[in-house]
Formats: structure tokens, C-alpha cells, sequence
């Protein structure tokens, strides 16, 4: 049977649990604890990230992405890549946004509200320590959640950038808001590879921490009942499919420009420094997690963040996609994009990372 190695409080564990259950994959869920970390993580996916799946014929594959990718083949049918051009498009890069920009809110929202911490800090105690009193399960909590709590300037998740993050969760709340009050999924009746992506962000953190579980029910109830849709065991009894023609919904246009306006400057910035990093270090094959500071904008605020290369690994993958297709889907994707977006996503990607051994190399 299929393991699942991670936890009820991470992003990445959420994204994969919800594919499982919509494939109907048997599978057991087994918790990240330390001595999990000590004896199946580190030894054999050799880094010290979840979720892990553990395949029936004993593979161990780290990264979300790469797991749905490996199911996908292993279960062909009813496939969260779409066929058709744009909504496949749309499918990637909703997935780079929701795996890689939105985990910015989530841990806003996480760490700098007092109730959502003290429920996170509860819940990695629960993780770090099954079993033990509650105050003993606070304090390892309190220890193991340090590190992601202390990650927020990293991400330029700083005092000063907290009004325009909520500001632009709130707006895109409203705007999925208003596609769920329509559509069961991003692309119709069928989750794609894109609602995998917002579900991590949206579910782990900003349904199921206290807090922010409020606020979207009473301010976004459809995007509340979309988590709910998402993370449904039940949910593979759904018979529905993606939109006929190949249709983006236009309540998906102002989402689509939202991750051009926030993240693909990032994006595209990081991809700038990484071709600076590969000239300044042309003996190292391994990319290090972040490669120098960035200055990001949202609204009218700016700010500095890590520069993540990893997250060029995610974009290469709508990237490469946009530009491998030929004239006539092209045509046909562009029909959905403004120019910007279009040039954005012609940009050359002159140095490239890859995935070996969960490392990133170039
Ligand atoms: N891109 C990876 C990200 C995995 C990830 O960052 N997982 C978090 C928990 S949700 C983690 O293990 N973090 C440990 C760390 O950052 O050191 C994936 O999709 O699996």
C-alpha cells in the first residue's frame, strides 16, 4: 500500500492527501514524527522536507509535485493535467502560484496572529510528541515550529509588508469568491493540477488554523466549500469534467493577472540572479536554497525577500509548456493572455535548475 509521510499542519502534505483521495489511491497516512525523520526521511529521501510518499514496491519520493507526477503515470485515468492547451496552461501556472506565492499569506496569517499560533504550535507538538500532555506536545511545538515561524523575513513576510498581503488575500478571496459561487473546480467540474496547487496554502494554513478558518467562511463561504470539495474523501465519486472546449472561465482572468502582477516578477528577477549566481560559481553543480535578495512589490508597497530558485524549477514547467507549443495552440493560448503575460512567458530562461536526488542542480 502507499505511504504518506507528513503531517495535518503542512502545506505540501495537504496538496498530495487531497490528489490521493480524488485518484481513490489506497493509501495510509503516517506521521512526520522525529524518529519517522530519523529512521525512513533523511536516510532515504536524504533531505528533511514532507510529504514522502513510500511507493507499495518501496520508492521514496519527496516533492508534492513530483509525487502527483509519478501517480499520474501510475494512474493514468482521469488525469489532472488537462488536455487542452490554455487550460493546461492555466492549470501550471496556478499550481506555481498556489504552491510558491500564496504560501506567503499562509504564513502571515499563521504566525502573526496569536490564535493561529497558538493552535500551530499545539499542532506541532502533536506531531513532534503523540501521545504526550498537552503541555509537553506546547513546548517541543514551541521548539519544532521555530524555524518556520522564524522563516517569514525570508519570504519579505515583514511588519512592514503585512497590510499589502492581506490586502491582496482578501482580493483574491473575493475573486475566487465569485469563480466558486459558478464553478465546482478552477476548470469546471474536475479538479486540475492548479486546484492542487491553492489547495496546500488554502487548506492547511488558511481553512484549518482557527483564525483564518473564519475569516474564509464568512468572507468567501465558496471558497470555504471548495477546501471542503477539495479535501472530501468522497470527492473521487465526483463524476465531473473540465469545461468543453477547452473554455478558461473569465472568472479566472483577474486571478491569472493577479499572479502575473504579484509573483512573475519574482519569478522572473530569480531567474536573472540565478544566471548571475551559475556565472559567479561555474564549479558548483548544487544551487543552494536562496541565491541572494530580491526586491518584490505588491500594491504600492515594496519590500525585500529571499531569492528561491527552487521555485524556477515550478516555473520552468508552465514555461516550458507555453513555449514547446505549436502555432496554432499557441494562437490559441494567447487568446487568454494579454501581451505582458504573453512576453512574461516567452522570456528565455537562460540558466535552468533540475531536480536530482530532492537537490536542485543546474
Ligand atoms: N516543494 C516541496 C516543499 C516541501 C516543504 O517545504 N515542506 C515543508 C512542510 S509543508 C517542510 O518540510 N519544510 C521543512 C523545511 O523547510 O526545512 C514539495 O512540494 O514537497
Amino acid at each position: 500500500m502507499y505511504q504518506l509521510i507528513g503531517a495535518p499542519v503542512s502545506l505540501y502534505t495537504g496538496k498530495v492527501r487531497c490528489y490521493l483521495q480524488f485518484k481513490g489511491i489506497t493509501f495510509k497516512e503516517i506521521l512526520s514524527t522525529p524518529q519517522v525523520y530519523k529512521e525512513l526521511i533523511i536516510p532515504r529521501a536524504g533531505v528533511r522536507y514532507i510529504p514522502v510518499l513510500v511507493t507499495p514496491d518501496d520508492q521514496v519520493i519527496q516533492d508534492s509535485t513530483d509525487i502527483i507526477d509519478h501517480l499520474e503515470r501510475a494512474f493514468p485515468q482521469r488525469s489532472v493535467y488537462p488536455e487542452g492547451s490554455r487550460q493546461k496552461l492555466v492549470a501550471l501556472l496556478l499550481e506555481v502560484y498556489g504552491d510558491e506565492w500564496l504560501v506567503n499569506p499562509a504564513m502571515l496569517y499563521r504566525w502573526a496572529i496569536d490564535e493561529n499560533r497558538e493552535f500551530a504550535i499545539q499542532e506541532f507538538g502533536r506531531t513532534r510528541l503523540p501521545g504526550a500532555s498537552d503541555e509537553e506536545q506546547y513546548a517541543a511545538g514551541l521548539e519544532a515550529s521555530g524555524p518556520f515561524a522564524g522563516a517569514l523575513p525570508r519570504l519579505g513576510v515583514t511588519d512592514h509588508s503585512r497590510p499589502a498581503i492581506e490586502h491582496s488575500y482578501l482580493a483574491l478571496l473575493d475573486e475566487l469568491n465569485v469563480h466558486f459561487s459558478s464553478y465546482d473546480y478552477l476548470l469546471g467540474g474536475k479538479p486540475c493540477i492548479g486546484d492542487y496547487g491553492l489547495i496546500g496554502p488554502l487548506y492547511a494554513h488558511l481553512y484549518r488554523d482557527p483564525a483564518s478558518g473564519r475569516l474564509m467562511r464568512d468572507h468567501a463561504p465558496h471558497v470555504a466549500s471548495w477546501v471542503e470539495r477539495m479535501i472530501s474523501p468522497d470527492a473521487h465519486h465526483n463524476k465531473g469534467d473540465y469545461l468543453a472546449d477547452d473554455q478558461i472561465p473569465d472568472t479566472l482572468l483577474p486571478i491569472i493577472a493577479r499572479m502575473f502582477d504579484e509573483q512573475v516578477p519574482v519569478l522572473l528577477e530569480t531567474a536573472r540572479l540565478l544566471e548571475q549566481w551559475t556565472q559567479a560559481n561555474p564549479g558548483s553543480n548544487e544551487i543552494p536554497r536562496a541565491i541572494g535578495t530580491l526586491h518584490y512589490r505588491l500594491g504600492d508597497m515594496e519590500d525585500e525577500r529571499l531569492a528561491f530558485p527552487y521555485n524556477l524549477w515550478m516555473w520552468q514547467r508552465a514555461h516550458d509548456f507555453y513555449n514547446g507549443l505549436g502555432a496554432d495552440d499557441r494562437k490559441a493560448v494567447d487568446t487568454v493572455l494579454n501581451n505582458e503575460q504573453a512576453q512574461a512567458l516567452s522570456t528565455p530562461l537562460t540558466a535552468r535548475v533540475q531536480r536530482r536526488g530532492n537537490r536542485l542542480e543546474r
